[in-house]
């Protein structure tokens, strides 16, 4: 590995991959003058097309992350499955006090996550209900106002205004929150309720809106509240029905991540939204069988294709 010089300035984010949300947190960190660089598996400079919310368009750069200079600074918005993966591939680039962001759909461990991380090192969560699509590789849309909630989850201080004021730039408005999980267990109803449906139908989010969907819906997520309150997150069914109800109309011309990933032969992030609710099931001793059910038709279905 060649020598890690100084850190990167905390004005410039290193983010994983070259997903929708992180080509958009790049764009947007750029235009608010920060420096986004990608850290891929090709590590190529990326000419981005980016279309904001009113339409504009503007053509950027984002580099790759030179790999002799420290990450101060990293954004992972990948895949749930490949949380893990990416940050052990980061560790030997990461500055001793490196504040690191993860963002994804689901649930995962994350006891494994913060074992690897030296003590100065800080993780943060940021849940995000913008939406935003890549027409081509190279060109990534901002389709939807969403909000996003950010939370610390370690102790460690590393200049968290500056995270924050980051954060806002590149996938504000932003709320900090204390504690991540409820709002985790309230955005996974909505992927428990809308992804593997739509994958299973090979339809729009709005389709779910017919009534034919509907006791598979509120079954879906009353499972969720169940396991949610036997874990300590209180989440009454009636109103996270309506929830989920409210995005399916907020998001009713999107096709879901599942729903894409399952037409792209893909793999899906099913094994943290229904494997999770079956997981802690198991292990609570309660009974979840339409979230089983939706774990076992998507993974027989991705398995097969
Ligand atoms: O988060 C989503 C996803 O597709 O993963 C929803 C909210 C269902 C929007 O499509």
């Amino acid at each position: 590995m060649a020598p890690i010089s100084s850190p990167q300035s905390a004005l410039s984010w290193c983010i994983v991959g070259r997903g929708a949300i992180g080509l958009l947190a790049g764009a947007r960190l750029q235009q608010a003058g920060y420096t986004a660089t990608l850290w891929l598996k090709q590590p190529d400079a990326i000419p981005l097309q980016f279309t904001d919310l009113t339409q504009q368009y503007q053509q950027q750069i984002l580099l790759p992350q030179p790999k002799d200079q420290a990450i101060a600074r990293l954004l992972v918005p990948v895949k749930a499955y490949d949380v893990l993966n990416a940050v052990a591939q980061l560790l030997p680039y990461l500055s001793p006090n490196a504040q690191l962001v993860i963002s994804h759909n689901g649930m995962i461990p994350i006891a494994p996550l913060l074992a690897r991380l030296r003590p100065a090192q800080g993780l943060w969560f940021l849940s995000t209900s913008q939406a935003a699509y890549k027409p081509a590789a190279d060109h990534v849309v901002h389709s939807g106002e969403g909000l996003s909630y950010l939370a610390k989850l370690t102790a460690s201080d590393g200049n968290d205004s500056q995270v924050i004021a980051a954060m806002n730039a590149a996938l504000g408005p932003v709320t900090v929150v204390p504690d991540i999980y409820p709002m985790l267990w309230q955005k996974l109803a909505i992927n428990v309720a809308i992804n593997p449906l739509t994958a299973l139908e090979n339809c729009q989010n709005g389709q779910l809106a017919h009534p034919r969907y509907q006791s598979q819906i509120s079954a879906l997520t009353t499972e969720v509240c169940l396991v949610a309150n036997a874990l300590g997150y209180p989440m009454e069914p009636t109103a996270t029905v309506q929830r989920v109800y409210q995005v399916i109309t907020a998001t009713s011309g999107n096709f879901s991540s599942m729903q894409q990933d399952m037409q792209a032969g893909r793999q899906t992030e099913i094994a943290a939204i229904c494997g999770y609710i079956c997981q802690q099931a198991a292990q609570l001793q309660l009974s979840v069988p339409v979230n089983q059910q939706m774990l076992d038709r998507v993974l027989a279905k991705t398995a097969t294709s």
